[in-house]
């Protein structure tokens, strides 16, 4: 896979140098490629922003950088890339997305930095390749460069031999529900005493059976505090008889419609 980044701050993406996307690279899976976009300015000030048309706080990015450099590195290759923007109005990065994006060939990143970049650089792109305005989640930072640290993360683990992953990443048997419908629960290893904190019995106990329901409990349990929204949003065929007791009585009630719910359903006069 190639991944292009063009951006003002080159030097943040220093990390894609080192772990697990460096030893990709080093094992000649990954192709990273990482551009100062103000190589494509002209000016003596190497100017790449300049104030809002209609007024307000802030800068804009100007569009002819953008564009002399996106001619420029999507002609240095074969194919046609998906070009990923990240910006807190983009759609959300999800599990699936990565997944998505690394059966793709060629990633061109590009983050932006004021108060984003003229919109007039996306309708041009998005007439000629598959543009992807991308959201890591609901904050506002300083700029898109942290998010493609994030999502080239998210999709190089993914990567044929990158992870120690076998030639197919389809039927994982390597990511045991990764992201799929609940949030793992708790983790140990050895000692089986640490400054007076045991590890639960049943983990230790041999029980296969009563392993994986402790486990899939302590899944329900966490999902159900931290994402209620993910228990609320399953279909009826999610839970089995033992995830629906268990789920009442962590408080939850069963609708009509066999799916779960926090109110419990209003009682009719
Ligand atoms: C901020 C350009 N979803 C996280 C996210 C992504 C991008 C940006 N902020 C947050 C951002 C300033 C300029 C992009």
């Amino acid at each position: 896979m190639r991944l292009d980044v063009l951006t003002i701050f080159p030097e943040y993406l220093e990390p894609l140098n080192v772990s697990l996307v460096g030893k990709a690279r080093a094992a000649g899976r990954l192709d990273v490629r990482v551009h100062d976009l103000r190589q494509w300015t002209h000016d003596r000030h190497h100017t790449v922003d300049d104030t809002p048309y209609g007024g307000g706080p802030g800068m804009v990015m100007k569009p002819e950088p953008w564009g002399e450099a996106l001619d420029d590195i999507t002609a240095s290759g074969e194919g046609e890339p998906v070009l990923v923007v990240p910006t807190p109005s983009g759609r959300p990065f999800t599990q699936e997305l990565a997944a998505e994006l690394s059966g793709k060939p060629w990633l061109v990143f590009a983050p932006a930095r004021y108060e984003g970049i003229d919109r007039r650089v996306i309708e041009e792109y998005r007439g000629r390749y598959d543009v992807r305005e991308i959201s890591i989640g609901d904050y506002v930072l300083a700029g898109g460069e942290a998010p493609v640290l994030v999502m080239v993360e998210a999709v190089a683990r993914l990567l044929p031999g990158v992870l120690g992953n076998a030639a197919s990443h389809g039927d994982d048997s390597f990511a045991p529900g990764e992201m799929a419908d609940l949030l793992e629960g708790p983790v140990y290893t050895k000692p089986p005493e640490w400054r007076g904190h045991q590890v639960p019995d049943v983990l230790i106990s041999g029980h296969h059976g009563r392993i994986r329901r402790w486990r899939r409990d302590e899944a329900l349990r966490r999902t159900a505090l931290h994402r209620p929204d993910l228990i609320e949003r399953c279909d009826p065929g999610c839970w089995d008889r033992h995830d629906r007791s268990t789920l009442a009585a962590l408080g939850w009630a069963e609708g009509p419609d066999g799916r779960f719910g926090r109110t419990p359903p209003a009682v009719e006069e």
